[in-house]
């Protein structure tokens, strides 16, 4: 079954609910005061099964106080059915509405002339000649233009058929979308609580989901739903739906707020776009003119912030500056007619995704003069003049998943982008953004910092960073050839102060996979880096080893030994380092002791066992010279730690 939504449009006073009515057999003014006063002023709805389709009706107020509930009602439209009568033809809602049907890329629909019953067949030939002029050139060109009586009922079953025709040509909607839901109206009913209602625009929403109403942030569960009146387990794109969810106070709700699957959309206050203003705009946009901002069923005030990609750079002289400077002014604007790319910071947050349409209204008078796309929802704060803002958003417009994601992974630069930064930016669905990650990772232009959960990051930025360990490492060889390496801790907080600790490692387990660098431990160092020696720092490192080396198992501390080798304790620490490095050398405790004594202990130790497989302190003492307790001590627990000792009481046994 395909789920159509219908919006009428149109002026005041033409025949829009009374049309509604004659095709459903549904009165959709339901409020006192509408009805009272004959005139709508609130959307209002209605259904109907056409053939196997399901037409959703979306019934706009025509009162131009009105404009800001009817654009509640006009987003998420598959038909515009365009509401003239005959006897009054084209007026200014007439243009309005129609004006924002197209901002908004309303794809087809048609015209249904009112109130044929009033007016005699020449007025009428003259309204539609009228009407078809209007919509020359537009996406109604070729639309249907249908005389219809609702208080005769002439023409409706033609309308009807119409409309079937119409909705034959849309596409099934895709349920395999994050699902998104408009709030347009939100109210309690006893004993059940917080209902929500709107029309599905995407996905696929079922009893039990985990939802969260946006901006607020509000976690909450299905906890009914209704589509076009009637109990159901699940809504469908393109459903009038109705939601009670759980647990929701109605402060918690309201026109304007979006539901959607919990903690996968984020909220935003600024907006990368393209802003079309409509030829008939009284005025250009100024530099941070202050808009009415609609999307969805959100009406938020805004600031234009128009990005300018031409900046005057560098040095440039006389008249060639001069010539900058007056487009510059110029670029300062967006002229009636004309389109720019623009960061809008909205005063209060909403929840997008790229490619939504958005309507702009002037804040007074509240006139509709503009309206574009949304291109990137979680942008950075751009300043006005921005190459290289501007050169990222020019590439994301209008981008498929896997033309984007990369643009998004290489805006995020060093920070890399995770999975559901991914998600909340694109509004993509897991498996489409594995489809699109995996292309990717293939042909090498991102790559996966973690694979689950998944961080990508640009080849560049990888390869920026890599590029700063390298450098910084070599700059650290260079200034302290003594030294093995750098305590990964610095490397870290020199290269990667900013960014989260896993990019750290991964890029440090790229490069010594690679094999330009080894990590040990505690520190790194170029692959290649051998730690260079003087001659002289050689003769003094050779005298380091022999003085340890002849101290045997009565060791000193290093400042000791440095000291009987007459080697400088600068130095003497390098040399250490190196010595240990090298394993000529053994530090325990606070004793260092040469391997060779180390090796022979091991070797006495091992063949005591023969002669009994337990020792204690007293022996060792004696096996190792009348070793003094302080050396004693240390060296059994090192061969401990090494396991050939085990430690049974007072005794050790030789293992
Ligand atoms: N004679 C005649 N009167 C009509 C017809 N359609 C509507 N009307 C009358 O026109 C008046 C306005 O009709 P509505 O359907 O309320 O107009 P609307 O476009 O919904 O008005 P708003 O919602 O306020 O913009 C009512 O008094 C209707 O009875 C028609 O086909 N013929
Ligand atoms: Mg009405």
């Amino acid at each position: 079954m395909k789920h159509i939504i219908v919006g009428t449009a149109g002026h005041i006073d033409h025949g829009k609910t009374a049309l509604v009515k004659a095709l459903t057999g549904i009165d959709a003014d339901r409020l006192k005061e509408e009805k009272q006063r004959g005139i709508t002023i609130d959307i209002g709805f209605a259904d109907l099964m056409i053939g196997d389709s399901q037409f959703g009706f979306v019934d706009v107020p025509g009162h131009e106080r009105f404009v800001k509930n009817m654009l509640a009602g006009a987003h998420g439209l598959d038909l515009v059915m365009l509401v003239v009568a005959a006897d009054e033809s084209v007026m200014p809602q007439t243009r309005e509405h129609f004006d924002i049907c197209s901002l908004l890329h309303v794809k087809s629909g048609l015209i249904a002339l009112t109130k044929s019953d009033l007016v005699d067949e020449e007025l009428l030939e003259l309204a539609r000649a009228e009407v078809e002029d209007f919509v020359a050139g537009s996406f109604l060109e070729s639309a249907p233009i249908i005389a219809v009586s609702s208080r005769t009922g002439s023409g409706v079953e033609e309308l009807k058929q119409a409309l079937r025709n119409l909705g034959s040509r849309i596409e099934t909607k895709q349920t395999d979308a994050v699902p998104r839901l408009p709030i347009d109206r939100a109210f309690s009913i006893r004993g059940f609580g917080t209902v929500v209602t709107g029309t599905l625009v995407a996905g696929e929403l079922k009893q039990g989901d985990d939802v969260e109403v946006l901006p607020a942030g509000v976690k909450t569960r299905v906890r009914n739903i209704q589509v076009h009146g009637h109990d159901g387990d699940r809504a469908f794109a393109g459903q009038r739906t109705a939601i009670n969810l759980q647990g929701v106070n109605l402060d918690q709700v309201e026109r304007g707020s979006l539901l959607a699957p919990a903690g996968r959309l984020h909220a935003t206050s600024m907006v990368d776009a393209r802003l079309d203003l409509l030829p008939t705009a009284p005025r250009p946009i100024t530099q941070r003119a202050r808009v009415r901002f609609h999307h969805g069923t959100a009406e938020v005030m805004a600031r234009v912030v128009i990005i300018e990609g031409s900046g005057v750079r560098g040095q440039v002289s006389g008249s060639e500056n001069e010539k900058l400077k007056t487009r510059n002014q110029e670029r300062g604007s967006i002229h009636p007619g004309a389109s720019e790319i623009v960061q809008l910071r909205l005063e209060q947050p909403i929840s997008a995704l790229p490619g939504d349409r958005f309507i702009v209204r002037s804040y007074s008078p509240q006139v509709t003069i503009g309206g574009g796309v949304i291109i990137d929802p979680l942008p950075q704060k751009h300043r006005i003049k921005d190459a290289i803002a501007l050169n990222y958003i020019e590439r994301l417009e209008g981008a498929t998943l896997a033309e984007s994601l990369p643009v998004f992974v290489a805006m995020s630069g060093a920070r890399a982008m995770s999975q559901s930064e991914i998600a909340a930016r694109t509004g993509a669905t897991d498996e489409q953004i594995e489809r699109a990650t995996n292309k990717l990772l293939a042909d090498g232009r991102v790559l996966p910092v973690t694979k689950s959960p998944l961080v990508l990051i640009s080849r560049e930025s990888y390869q920026s960073l890599a590029k700063q360990v390298i450098e910084t490492l070599s700059e650290h060889h260079r200034r302290e050839p003594l030294s093995l390496g750098l305590s990964r801790e610095e490397v870290r907080e020199q290269v990667f102060g900013q960014v989260r600790p896993e990019i750290f490692r991964a890029v440090i387990a790229r490069l010594s996979e690679e094999g330009a660098v080894a990590a040990e431990r505690e520190s790194l160092r170029l692959a290649s880096h051998r730690p260079a020696l003087t001659g002289a720092d050689d003769a003094s490192k050779q005298a380091l080893e022999a003085a340890f080396k002849s101290s045997g198992f009565q060791a000193g501390t290093l400042e000791e030994i440095a000291s009987a080798a007459g080697v400088k304790s600068d130095l003497a620490r390098k040399l250490f380092t190196l010595l240990t490095a090298e394993r000529r050398v053994v530090r325990i405790g606070d004793f260092v002791f040469h391997v060779d004594c180390i090796n022979d202990l091991k070797s006495r130790v091992r063949e005591r066992k023969q002669i009994n497989p337990r020792i204690d302190v007293a022996v060792f003492k004696e096996m190792t010279g009348g070793l003094s307790r302080k050396h004693a001590i240390p060296l059994l627990e090192f061969l401990d730690r090494e396991h050939i000792t085990r430690r049974v009481g007072n005794e050790r046994e030789i293992l």
